[in-house]
């Protein structure tokens, strides 16, 4: 049971992966044994992020490339093809958000959500899946959010972002199916990272953020995500155990779609 599980002799590279989701689901497919290549666009976090890595005894590649580029990618994937041999695994996990009403979001800021949320997303794949069909076969997984279920205010270019994610995904696996190539998706709920850092701060009288309370409420688990509890879900899209798995959004959210909410 243990070897569907295993990643070893496999290469992963999770975009975006400098701290956050990105980097617990890096730190999750090294555990399990696969080479881990990374990347993302600021030197600070890359170098910041390759010393983390050796602290947890993780021999990771890191790699400058901004995934709205396509020749910062066509570079980063020619980097690691030099380094590491071929990319068996796709984790499309770099990702923005913009908070701003809708009515007073610049197209602009809509369109730069829309470029790394969901295009980055499609071009990583494109430029994965010919190695993948030559291979025999790969997994990709995109990570996708409750917006790809659901709206709230003020994240209306995130929301339109990761729902067009989910259908990605699903168009992935329906059109690479056949080739051996897994596309899925991993649904993370409300998660304590840097992303999510303003809606938790604490309030000037001490109190907690009032979105902290109310996400709190609304999900079953009665608290907030954490990046580790993406690690097993993440291996498991990854792995042989997955192999029948195609076009499935897993969401790993404490239950809160699962959830109408308390009675007030
Ligand atoms: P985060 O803490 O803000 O980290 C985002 C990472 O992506 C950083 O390493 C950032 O590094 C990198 N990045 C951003 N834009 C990039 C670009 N254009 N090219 C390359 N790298 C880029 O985010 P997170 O909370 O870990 O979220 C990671 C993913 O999970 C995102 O897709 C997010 O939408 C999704 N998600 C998050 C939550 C949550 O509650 N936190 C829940 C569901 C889904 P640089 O700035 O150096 O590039
Ligand atoms: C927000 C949050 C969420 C999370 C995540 C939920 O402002 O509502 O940032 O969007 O990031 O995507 O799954």
């Amino acid at each position: 049971m243990n070897d569907l599980f295993s990643l070893k002799g496999k290469v992963a590279l999770v975009t975006g992966a400098a701290y956050g989701i990105g980097f617990a689901i890096a730190e999750a497919l090294a555990e399990a044994g696969a080479k881990i290549a990374f990347n993302c666009r600021k030197e600070e976090h890359l170098k910041a992020a390759l010393s983390a890595y050796k602290e947890k005894h993780i021999e990771a590649r890191g790699y400058l490339a901004d995934v709205t580029k396509e020749e910062e990618i066509a570079k980063m994937l020619s980097s690691i093809h030099q380094d590491l041999g071929r990319v068996d695994i796709l984790v499309n996990n770099a990702g923005i958000i913009k908070r701003v009403p809708m009515d007073e979001m610049r197209a602009e800021e809509f369109r730069e959500v829309v470029e790394i949320d969901l295009v980055a997303p499609f071009l990583m794949a494109k430029a994965v899946l010919p190695d993948m069909r030559a291979q025999g076969g790969g997994k990709i997984i995109n990570i996708c959010s409750m917006m790809s279920e659901l709206g709230r205010e003020t994240v209306s270019a995130y929301a339109a972002a990761k729902g067009g994610l989910k259908m990605l995904t699903k168009n992935i696996a329906s059109e690479y199916g056949k080739y051996n190539i897994q596309c899925n998706g991993l649904g993370p709920g409300y998660i304590a990272t840097p992303q999510t850092a303003p809606l938790r701060e604490r309030q000037a009288d001490g109190s907690r953020h009032p979105f902290d309370q109310f996400i709190v409420a609304k999900t079953p688990a009665e608290r907030w995500g954490t990046p580790e509890d993406l690690k097993g879900p993440a291996v498991f899209l990854a792995s042989r155990a997955s192999d029948f798995v195609n076009g499935h959004i897993l969401y790993v959210d404490g239950g809160i779609l699962a959830y109408i909410g308390k009675q007030p």
